[in-house]
Order: C-alpha cells, then sequence, then structure tokens
C-alpha cells in the first residue's frame, strides 16, 4: 500500500526478481487496478505479491475504493494476508495523504492490521556514497531521525519494522540482500502473528461501501480538527510574535533615549584618598 508514485510496484518486481507489474515515472497513477503474481524461490517457498494502486490517494471516490479492497480481498482468498507493505519514498517529502492512508487502514480493518505491517523505504540508491557529491551525506539512520512526528508514528505502530529498498541496483548480491531481509521481516511477522494471516470480520462484510463512508467523513472531519488546531497554533504564534516585536521597540526605545542622555561627569577636585 501507499501513495502513487512511491514505488509499490517497482518494490512488487523486486521481491518477484522479474518485470511482473508495470513501474514508470509519471505524475498519475500508472496501477490502475490491483494485481497478483506469483515466483517461486530456489528453495520451493511461492510468494505472493499483490499490487495496488495508490488506493487512498484523497482524489479517489469510496465507489473506487471499495472495489480495490474487494478485488484485494478476492486476490487474497486462498492464503490469506500474511504482511502489509506501507511503502514510503524516501524522494518524496511524507504527505498528510499518507497519514490519512495509514488512518483509513486501521479505520476500516482494525488496529491489528498494523500487526502485519511493514515500512518500507524505496530510492534505498539516495544512500550510497558518491565522493564528488556533498549532498549524498545523510545515512538511512540519519534520515530515519529526521523524519516527520507522523511517520515516527507509524513506524512505532509497526514495532519498528522498517526496511530500506532500491529498487534500481544492478547487483544481484544487493538484490537478494534485500529480499532475503524482507522475507526474514516477513517471517517474524507470521511467527509473532502465530501462523495466522491477517482476516478480519470486513473480510465477509458486505456493507463495506457504508463503512467505507462512515470512515472518509471520520477522516474528513479529523483533518479539519487537524487544520482547526494548526490554525490556532499559528494566531498563537503571531501572538507570540508580536509581543515579541513590541518589546524589541520598547527595548530599543529605551536604550536610544539612555544613549542620547548627556553624559554626567562629576569632577571631584579634592580626594582625600588620592
Ligand atoms: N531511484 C529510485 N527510483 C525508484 C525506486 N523505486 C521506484 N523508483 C521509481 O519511481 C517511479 C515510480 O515507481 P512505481 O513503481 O511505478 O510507483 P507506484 O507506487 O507503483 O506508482 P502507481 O502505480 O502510480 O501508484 C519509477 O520511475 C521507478 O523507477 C528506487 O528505489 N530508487
Ligand atoms: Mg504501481
Amino acid at each position: 500500500m501507499g501513495r502513487t508514485g512511491n514505488g509499490k510496484s517497482a518494490t512488487g518486481n523486486s521481491i518477484l526478481g522479474k518485470k511482473a507489474f508495470k513501474s514508470q515515472k509519471s505524475s498519475l497513477g500508472i496501477t490502475r487496478s490491483s494485481e497478483l503474481r506469483s515466483c517461486a524461490r530456489n528453495n520451493g517457498q511461492i510468494i505472493n505479491v499483490i499490487d495496488t494502486p495508490g488506493m487512498f490517494d484523497l482524489s479517489r471516490g469510496t465507489d473506487y475504493i471499495t472495489r480495490e479492497i474487494v478485488k484485494c480481498i478476492d486476490l487474497a482468498s486462498n492464503t490469506g494476508i500474511h504482511a502489509v507493505l506501507l511503502v514510503f519514498s524516501t524522494k518524496n517529502r511524507f504527505s498528510q495523504e499518507e497519514a490519512a492512508t495509514v488512518k483509513t487502514l486501521q479505520n476500516l480493518f482494525g488496529f491489528k492490521i498494523m500487526d502485519y505491517a511493514i515500512v518500507l523505504f524505496t530510492g534505498g540508491d539516495e544512500f550510497e556514497f558518491d565522493d564528488d557529491d556533498d549532498d549524498n551525506i545523510v545515512t538511512f539512520e540519519d534520515y530515519l531521525r529526521d523524519i516527520p512526528v507522523p511517520l515516527k508514528d507509524i513506524l512505532i505502530a509497526c514495532n519498528n519494522r522498517c526496511l530500506l529498498f532500491d529498487n534500481k541496483t544492478r547487483s544481484e548480491t544487493k538484490k537478494n540482500e534485500q529480499v532475503n531481509n524482507l522475507l526474514a521481516m516477513v517471517n517474524e511477522v507470521i511467527a509473532q502473528n502465530g501462523g495466522h494471516p491477517f482476516t478480519h470480520t470486513l473480510f465477509h462484510s458486505t456493507k463495506l461501501e457504508e463503512k467505507l463512508n462512515e470512515v472518509k467523513s471520520k477522516l474528513e472531519s479529523q483533518i479539519a480538527d487537524e487544520r482547526e488546531a494548526r490554525r490556532k497554533a499559528e494566531e498563537k504564534l503571531q501572538e507570540m510574535q508580536k509581543r515579541f516585536d513590541d518589546q524589541i521597540r520598547d527595548q530599543n526605545k529605551l536604550l536610544v533615549e539612555v544613549l542620547r542622555r548627556p553624559v554626567e561627569v562629576k569632577v571631584v577636585k579634592e580626594c582625600p584618598i588620592l
């Protein structure tokens, strides 16, 4: 799951080790509908990946989201969902829309969904050191230290399960290493969930549209509340700034007055001590 253009399809291709999904640079959504593709690992393990469109982008209507969720549930009906990858890009700024994506997921499927969630950042190539490029001095650890609070909260909700993927690498070693790290994390998630894939009553619900409308209005009111809180904070900041400016002006006035005052020099004619 993740915003349009974050690299969901490219990550799916990296996991499967083949170009299974269309992945392309575009300001418009490339993946139109969810798709399932599979591969067999050398050890015989079968990996199923469902690639989704930017499902919860704010421009999407509830009809579309309903159709896509139903399709995903249907695609996963044979095996269940063992892990949910929340895909973010280190190349894009984290947006309110992305925070809303995770909230929508939680509102729809319940907080339990976070027990299956792994945060995956694409753009791992950004962190490769290049001696000639002074901008490239940030490590992934530095990057994580400076992420905004809503993204930190998502990481905490995922029990800090987090990975970095470079979907552009040509190195076979790196390709294998990152997929192995991801699969190890997925195995951890499976073990922590007692081997049970994610299921929810919603999976069997026919009232998805109703639930989505409920979630949408809840989200809209959450966003409106946040906007109001931000407006109040900005107002308070402006008031503080004004008070600070007034204080500085008064102090400056006082200073000018003091400096303009003639200096009284008292001449002591006779000093008994000296
Ligand atoms: N440099 C770099 N580019 C990446 C990486 N992962 C993805 N991209 C690029 O990001 C662009 C978007 O990737 P997609 O995989 O199409 O993104 P998406 O999330 O599937 O987008 P939609 O299907 O539109 O929702 C493509 O040009 C990818 O090559 C990465 O790790 N590094
Ligand atoms: Mg895609």
